[in-house]
């Protein structure tokens, strides 16, 4: 461990022996915060604060702390509080310093606390206290036991004295206030979204403790409190919002098994995807792992047996598949356990195997119960499963004509579809046009050689609701899909794609709006490959027209471009403006040099975001839910005038 000269930070004040082994013991992390809290960007920087909030949720885990607050202070500063016993203020007799300063100048010290309970919450990396002083330019500790009130600070993790009892108290707890250090985080910016979603998942996983958050960098503050005593039964109910339940009560087990304990809940809602979010020792486990795989087994055995219990399937019938009962589950799987083993660099898997029987035992047992108590529940239940069973084997069937109708080898191209003469793809563009008329000046003001042209006619279809049997049942869509040439959903093949500029072209108004969504919508579901490799397109036609004389001008936005054309024509003369309401208005020619011609024309290439976000918006719009559509409408009514409110 010996160190040399030249590496000892310069400007740091004089320090005793005690201190070296300290500033040696944090040393590598300033040296190399990303091997610690995984990088100095964003994440890292908000990785500070589920360290230190992770140590307090574990206070609370153990029992001895029930709330928990965080805070924001101006100077970038964060405060972390909570009501548990406190660190230890006592000198240890071997380090001779007291608790206090090891736990926040020993690297991996405080991870355990106790031998015989586990070490519950934990970030990524679970590096503890220490790490965040060493990244730290400011950290403060408050410890609040035995009758007072003890403080210590610090600077990059260097002590600036020794805990020292500063006032009287009868309370106990500890708080820690830290500055990250400038010098180390790429960006200081804390973001108020990230930090919410992590305390409220962290209530959810800690049934009983209330978490705090206070913004106090602005006048007024802003708080917020978190406190779910329904656990992660609260946790599926808040995933289900703005979905309809199918059952009357969410599912709920809560249980030990061979000193494992599972705490599982579960709901079917009217939608076919499912969401599952699984968590080991509150750490979240997108890739799943051994507790996934035993509650995936637990829900195909309980329900099989079920639906052949009570007559739903018959002794010929086959089983159940796992795929068929996820579809419209809303699932948490959290399990906590001493030593759990993860996989993969941000513990996405969870792989210690003793999880699987265990959560599938315990789900077991208690599905079997549930379904007995709730036959109603029951029954909902299995038939959405036989629904969404036999929706699989619909949509396979269909998929499977469509493909033998040749949509791959583009004999059988749309009647509709003005395809272009050149056979190759990277100069081939396919628009998409609203409405037959548009579609007529579109073909005839198009460059023949590269512009193929598919009009598509009204609203096409609601492909929230419709499953893939019906959707390529739909003529539209269809026509849409063989014209690509490229398959759809699994199948889909980027190579076969027949057009590398795909351009959706609709009206600027609420209508167009509307056929957009429901277009990137299905992209983003059936097709995301084409807008991964950016081959998704939307064309801007403009607004307004503008005329003096001979001079005429497109506008293609309302205050910006328009505003300034106006300004600069008016000293030539009166300047008429008209708007256009619809491709329609426009002739072949005009559409030809607003919209279409590579010369002139703006186009938006669509990225995953913007999709993501109309499919959001579809469901909205379209789902079954009528509330979050009012508020959706009420709030953006300047925008959207022409929908229909059941
Ligand atoms: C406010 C921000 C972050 C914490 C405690 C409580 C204890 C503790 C913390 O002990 C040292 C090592 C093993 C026992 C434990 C208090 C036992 C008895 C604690 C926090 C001592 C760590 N009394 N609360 N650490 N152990 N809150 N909040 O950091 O032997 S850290």
């Amino acid at each position: 461990m010996a160190k040399n000269k030249e590496e000892k930070p310069k400007n740091t004040p004089s320090y005793d022996a005690k201190d070296i082994f300290v500033l040696e013991g944090l040393d590598p992390v300033r040296k190399r915060p990303g091997m610690y809290i995984g990088s100095t960007g964003v994440d890292g920087l908000h990785h500070l604060i589920w360290e230190i909030t992770d140590n307090s949720i574990d206070e609370a885990m153990g029992g001895y702390a029930k709330n928990v607050t965080v805070e924001l202070l101006p100077e970038n500063k964060v405060a972390v509080t909570d009501d548990g016993r406190g660190i230890p203020v006592a000198v240890h007799a071997q380090t001779k310093v007291s608790a206090i300063e090891t736990v926040f100048t020993v690297l991996h010290a405080g991870g355990k606390f106790g031998g015989d309970s586990y070490k519950v919450s934990g970030g990524l990396h679970g590096v503890g206290a220490s790490v965040v002083n060493a990244l730290s330019s400011w950290l403060r500790v408050e410890v609040s036991r035995d009758g007072g009130m003890y403080a210590q600070e610090y600077k990059k993790g260097i002590p600036q004295g020794k805990v020292k009892k500063i006032a009287d108290s009868d309370k106990t707890g500890t708080k820690v206030i830290f500055a990250a250090d400038p010098e180390i985080f790429q960006t200081m910016e804390y973001s108020v979204k990230r930090i919410m979603e992590r305390l409220r998942q962290q209530a959810y996983l800690t049934k009983g403790v209330r978490i705090n958050f206070v913004d106090r960098r602005e006048d007024p503050i802003s708080a917020y409190s978190f406190y779910f005593d329904g656990g992660v039964k609260s946790f599926a109910s808040h995933l289900a919002r703005g979905k309809k339940e199918l059952q009357e009560d969410i599912f709920y087990v809560n249980k030990e098994y061979e000193k494992i304990a599972v705490e599982v809940a579960l709901v079917y809602v009217e939608d076919i995807e499912s969401k599952e979010l699984s968590f080991a020792n509150n750490i979240n486990n997108p890739d799943g792992g051994m507790h996934v795989t035993g509650f995936r087994s637990a829900i195909t055995r309980t329900l099989n047996t079920y639906a052949r219990a009570e007559g739903y399937l018959k002794e010929k019938d086959e089983n159940l598949t796992s795929e068929d009962m996820r579809e419209g589950l809303i699932s948490v799987i959290s399990v906590k356990l001493g030593d759990p083993q993860f996989e993969g660099q941000t513990k996405a898997r969870l792989g210690s195997p003793e999880a699987r029987p265990a959560v599938e035992s315990v789900v077991n047992e208690g599905l079997k119960d549930f379904l007995e108590k709730h036959p109603q529940d029951g029954r909902r239940i299995i038939e959405k499963v036989l629904l969404a069973a036999k929706a699989r084997k619909a949509a396979k069937a269909a998929k499977d004509t469509v493909l033998r109708k040749g949509a791959l080898d583009g004999l059988t191209l749309p009647g509709k579809l003005a395809d272009c003469s050149s056979k190759r793809a990277e100069e081939s563009e396919i628009f998409i046009v609203e409405g037959d008329s548009a579609g007529g000046s579109a073909k005839s003001g198009r460059d023949r050689r590269t512009q193929a042209i598919l009009p598509l006619k009204g609203k096409i279809l609601n492909v929230e609701k419709a499953r893939l049997d019906k959707m390529l049942a739909n003529i539209e869509i269809r026509s849409l899909v063989i014209a690509i040439g490229a398959a759809i959903a699994d199948e889909f093949n980027l190579e076969k794609v027949r057009y590398h500029k795909v351009i959706i072209m609709t009206d600027a108004d609420v209508d167009g709006a509307h056929i957009r969504t429901l277009l990137l919508t299905l992209f983003y579901r059936y097709f995301p490959k084409l807008i991964g490799a950016g081959y998704l397109y939307i064309a801007q036609p403009p607004l307004f027209r503008l005329q003096v004389g001979k001079d005429i001008r497109y506008a293609y936005t309302e205050d910006s471009d328009k505003e300034k054309m106006v300004k600069e024509m008016e000293k030539k003369g009166n300047v008429t403006i008209s708007r256009y309401k619809g491709l329609g208005e426009m002739n072949p020619e005009q559409l030809w040099e607003t919209t279409m011609n590579p010369e002139n024309r703006v186009l938006k290439q669509v990225c995953v975001e913007d999709a993501e976000e109309a499919d959001h918006l579809f469901d909205i719009l379209m789902g079954d839910d009528v509330a979050p559509r009012k508020h959706f409408i009420q709030t953006h009514a300047a925008a959207v005038k022409n929908i229909d409110l059941v």
